[in-house]
């Protein structure tokens, strides 16, 4: 009898052992799904997983990754009815990290995290506090959007974003500041309908060379102290009663400011700066204009403004047209030539990625160590320049499309030939097809998306 129990209780430990702590750690599916608290302290037994985590509709309340320090993948929460709480003290590293209609979420940390490419969080009713890394992050961020939450503060938000930085929709949010000394080409910081944020601290940017977009907020003051250069797009639409630039110099793209409060002492000081020719450039200054009725994407096409940007280095500013009533035929007819012409540049670019990408993958066999890059332009903290691997086609320059009723714009010569900037990986420099781009052609305009084609809203 003993004989036979005892190889049996064997296998049963055996077997316990196996199912319970035997996680695949980088499954076939490259997904890991969690249903249960079980699944959680499974999945904390792996120190690194590689795949994407997902929680199911009817996932637990509370998830704690505690144990796991990076996830080669994604972490995406979608649409989970009950989940209350979510935390990881050693979480780490992350690719993309989604968070979407939770409508319990009240509990966000993770205090570790240091290194992602994106986050993405919308529809987080209750959320009202977050808490990620205090330090600077490891990798480069490409793409920020806080859309829908109940959050107070992003106090932690520090660090310049290569791509989209979006925060809109936060009713609750009242402050943010950008710490840092430019918006760099290529990124795009959007503030919208954030009804209680009353501050925009931006005094210690200098530059703008991507877009800056702030529209219906509480905001009454925004003081741009040390900003010089414009070579972007900045559109500031609200209630303002005081926007300062008192040291602006250099207007290469566009700056269009709105507001129902009276800022003519900003419309004043630009246009005496201009016909003394201190500022280059054009721009558009209205105050105490009317309130838009609607949502300005419903008015888009009859109150948008269409910019055009031309090379302006000696032109003073001139006022920009007034907007006709609906599309004329010309314009419509114009749309679709231009919806063709971005189509095939898209393919054509596409193309050549995919070349470019192969002649790449040649030269680096010779070259294994990329060049050290050129920061002078690159104003990301020090901790960031270290070289990330090349990442194409993730690139952040994200392309902004047009909708109906809004132009291109291009900027001047100058702009066309921008090498990708140190944190973006340095192959560029080293790519064959270079010499193409700064023949100026359209392989510039593909490549510098958001910084040629930039969308104006109403
Ligand atoms: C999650 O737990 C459930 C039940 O405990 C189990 O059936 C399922 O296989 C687990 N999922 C994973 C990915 O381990
Ligand atoms: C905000 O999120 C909640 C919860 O998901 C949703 O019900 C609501 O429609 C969202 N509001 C907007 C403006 O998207
Ligand atoms: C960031 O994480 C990725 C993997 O998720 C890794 O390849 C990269 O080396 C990390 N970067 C730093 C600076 O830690
Ligand atoms: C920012 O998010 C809002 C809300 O989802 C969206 O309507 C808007 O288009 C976004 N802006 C950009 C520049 O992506
Ligand atoms: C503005 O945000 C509030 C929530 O903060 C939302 O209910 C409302 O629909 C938003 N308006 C627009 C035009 O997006
Ligand atoms: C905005 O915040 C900054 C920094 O906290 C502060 O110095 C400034 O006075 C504030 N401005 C307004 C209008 O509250
Ligand atoms: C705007 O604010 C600045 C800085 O606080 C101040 O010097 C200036 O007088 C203000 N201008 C108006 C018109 O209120
Ligand atoms: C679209 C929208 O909700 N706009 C609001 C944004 O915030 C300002 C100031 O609080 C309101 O007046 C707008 O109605």
């Amino acid at each position: 009898m003993k004989l036979r129990i005892g190889p049996l209780i064997f296998l049963v430990l055996q077997c316990l052992i196996c199912c319970t702590g035997a996680v695949d750690c980088a499954p076939a599916s490259q997904s890991f799904t969690i249903k249960t608290p079980q699944n959680v302290s499974d999945i904390n037994t792996c120190e690194t997983f590689t795949g994407n985590i997902v929680v199911a509709a009817d996932g637990p309340e509370e998830i704690a990754l505690e144990g796991i320090s990076t996830i080669n993948g994604n972490l995406d929460i979608e649409n989970v009815a009950n989940l209350r709480s979510l935390s990881s003290k050693s979480l780490k590293a992350v690719s993309s990290f989604t968070l979407n209609n939770l409508p319990k979420l009240s509990e966000l940390s993770f205090p570790a995290l240091k290194n992602f490419t994106s986050l993405k969080w919308y529809n987080l009713p209750v959320l009202a506090g977050s808490a990620i890394t205090a330090g600077l992050p490891g990798g480069e961020i490409q793409e920020i959007t806080i859309v829908n939450t109940s959050i107070k503060s992003l106090d932690w938000l520090i660090w310049p974003v290569g791509g989209q930085l979006n925060i809109s929709d936060n009713a609750k949010l009242e402050k943010f500041s950008i710490p840092y000394g430019t918006i760099n080409a290529g990124s795009t910081l959007t503030f919208s309908n954030n009804t209680s944020l009353v501050n925009i601290t931006i005094s210690s940017v200098s530059g703008i060379y991507g877009a800056l977009q702030i529209s219906d907020t509480a905001i009454s003051e925004i003081l741009f102290d040390e900003l010089e250069t414009i070579s972007g797009y900045v559109q500031l639409n609200g209630d303002f009663k005081n926007v300062s630039m008192p040291i602006l110099r250099q207007i290469n793209g566009a700056l269009n400011v709105q507001s129902t409060g009276d800022i003519s002492s900003l419309c004043n000081n630009l246009e005496q700066a201009a016909s003394s020719q201190i500022l280059r450039g054009h721009y558009e200054c209205n105050a105490n204009v009317e309130k838009s009725p609607v949502n300005p994407t419903l008015t888009a096409t009859t109150t948008g403004i269409p910019v055009s940007i031309i090379p302006s280095a000696t032109k003073s500013p001139s006022p920009i047209p007034e907007p006709s009533g609906g599309l004329s035929e010309g314009v419509k007819i114009g749309i679709s030539v231009a919806i063709a012409v971005v189509v095939t540049v898209l393919l054509v670019f596409l193309a050549l990625l995919c070349f470019k990408r192969r002649i790449r993958a040649k030269v680096q066999e010779i070259e294994k160590k990329p060049k050290p890059s050129d920061s002078s332009t690159d104003l990301t903290p020090p901790d960031t320049i270290d070289p990330a691997p090349p990442k194409e086609l993730e690139s952040p320059r994200i392309r902004v499309e047009l909708a109906s009723g809004r132009q291109a714009q291009e900027l001047d010569a100058r702009e066309r030939v921008k090498e990708m900037e140190a944190a973006h990986g340095t192959s560029e420099l080293d790519s064959p097809i270079t010499p193409i781009s700064r023949a100026g052609s359209w392989w510039t305009i593909a490549s510098d998306g958001p910084l040629i084609r930039h969308e104006l809203p109403a």
